[in-house]
């Protein structure tokens, strides 16, 4: 398969002839050769999408509406093929890409088409004058992705990138890159199809030193959103700072799972489990930090072992596979390197730590182990630093103050859950965790009106709802005097 670049609707072979390749993660096959583009393929990329964004900014909001159902609709189709797709690209369960993150690519266009239609701007009567609120698209906005969520991020962008009506211009995870090809597809036919400005959306592969970076830098993109690294997260402010460019960045987390002993153990121990190792641990939300009442502590360990021993990885399309393949060889070396400092920080691995032994193809995929490690100090690297692997660390507490200091003690901040039947108690942590999402009883619950992002080192601004309509426009007032 060859994934080539797409702008002004067509598909667009690299200017300098270079190729990356795409690898399969759970088998370490060839999957695709990547057209590999830089500052040339994002120049061309944003003056046509710069050309069909003046049209589409002028379409009336219930035409783009339409646009967006007709996506929808369109994934939805494809959606069996999107979802094999995305699980050969990622290495993650058929079963997850088949329920969590091709929905949720097709809930995000019907989500915004709907948002748009209710949207609703203010309006401050002053006696003697009148103020109005309008919208204006920012023009073109670059969309940044990483490898770990590829559709279902790209599309929590794209639909209200192109709702207020902008151009995007994206750039996927040159590890992940299949889905986004398929998506720029759709969108182009369906724009076609109601006849509507094609080109609205471009698609730029490549690295992100490369491709990446000069998005970031052209002065024709107005906006950027970016999801990935924090340290990527902090070069790409910087590139954009002197553009003086909107910027949402939705970075790393270590978030805490808080166990109180009231809790209800069978509940709060499914959801540790999976809180740490859906998506192999690859979710800037997973929790990755289990802190557990020291009265509960020895029972709720004992089952939660059990929970991960039951994750066994294996074949990502395996009907029963809960556990896929991490993203990468290089990066489970990463992983593993902190399995390693874990012990020479005095950890012990209760569980997991290990490369299964699995037949061909898959003894070449980057599989590993749901891993549980207890006995590190809250401040050891391991318990504050984001590995992003299925790997979580066990700590005690004795009271709600330390519980506190032990969840707020690290840099990110991006999100936490609290398993407590005390609903005073959970008031009191919602408001005095550091960070920008807090789940009670549950984890990854999501309504997609909600504001979603981070504090502290897990980024700046927010989306999801109207968050996400306010950042993909500018807002202008017009004052009339009566
Ligand atoms: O992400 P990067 P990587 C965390 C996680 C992981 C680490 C590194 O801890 O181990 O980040 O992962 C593009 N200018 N998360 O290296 O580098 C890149 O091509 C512009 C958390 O894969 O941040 C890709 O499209 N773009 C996370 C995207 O940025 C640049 C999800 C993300 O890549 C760029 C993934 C540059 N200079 C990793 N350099 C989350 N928050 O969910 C790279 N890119």
């Amino acid at each position: 398969m060859k994934l080539l670049h797409r702008w002004g609707g067509k598909d667009r072979e690299p200017l300098t002839g270079e190729w990356l390749e795409d690898r399969e993660p759970a088998t370490g096959r060839l999957l695709a050769r990547i057209a590999r583009g830089g500052a040339a393929e994002i120049e061309a990329a944003v003056a046509s999408a710069a050309a069909a964004q003046r049209e589409w900014a002028e379409v009336p909001p219930p035409r783009r509406a339409e646009l967006l159902e007709r996506v929808a609709d369109r994934l939805e189709a494809e959606s069996e093929d999107l979802a094999a797709l995305e699980s050969r690209d990622t290495g993650k369960p058929l079963t997850l890409a088949r329920t969590v993150d091709v929905p949720r690519a097709v809930e995000n266009f019907r989500f915004f088409a709907s948002a748009l239609r209710q949207d609703q701007t203010p309006c401050h009567a002053m006696g003697d004058a009148l103020n109005y609120s309008l919208r204006r698209p920012l023009g073109v906005v670059g969309l940044i992705t990483p490898w770990n969520l590829p559709l279902y991020l790209l599309s929590w962008k794209l639909a209200p990138a192109l709702a207020m009506g902008n151009a995007a211009v994206a750039k996927p995870s040159e590890l992940t890159p299949c889905t986004a090809g398929r998506l720029a597809k759709i969108v182009d036919r369906a724009c076609a199809a109601l006849e509507l400005p094609v080109g609205i959306f471009a698609l730029v592969h490549g690295l992100g030193a490369e491709a990446g970076e000069a998005l970031v830098e052209h002065p024709g993109v107005r906006g950027i959103s970016f999801t990935g690294g924090t340290v990527t997260g902090a070069r790409v402010a910087a590139a954009a700072a002197p553009h003086c460019k909107k910027l949402s960045l939705e970075l790393g987390g270590k978030n805490p799972t808080l166990v109180f002993a009231d809790a209800d153990l069978d509940a709060a121990v499914d959801g540790a489990a999976r809180a740490a190792f859906l998506n192999q641990g690859q979710i800037c939300l997973c929790g990755s930090r289990i802190l557990v009442q020291d009265s509960i502590y020895p029972a709720f360990e004992e089952r939660l072992v059990a929970a991960a021993r039951v994750l066994t990885p294996g074949d990502p399309a395996a009907p029963g596979t809960r556990m896929g393949s991490l993203i990468s060889p290089a990066h489970r070396d990463e992983v593993e390197g902190y399995l390693r400092l874990a012990r020479e920080e005095g950890g012990r691995i209760l569980c997991g730590g290990r490369r299964p032994e699995l037949p061909q193809p898959w003894r070449n995929g980057a599989f590993l182990e749901a891993t549980l490690i207890e006995g590190l100090a809250p401040d050891s690297r391991c318990a504050r630093e984001e590995i992003f692997g299925p790997v979580a660390t066990l700590h005690p507490f004795r009271d709600e103050s330390e519980a506190l200091a032990l969840a707020n003690g690290v840099d990110y901040g991006l999100s936490a859950s609290l398993w407590t039947r005390d609903l005073e108690r959970a008031h009191r942590f919602a408001a005095a965790l550091e960070c920008g999402m807090v789940w009670v009883n549950t984890w990854l619950k999501r309504d997609l009106r909600v504001p979603f992002g981070g504090s502290k080192r897990s980024g700046v601004g927010r989306e999801g709802g109207h968050w996400s309509l306010d950042f993909y426009s500018e807002i202008r007032n017009v004052c009339i005097q009566l």
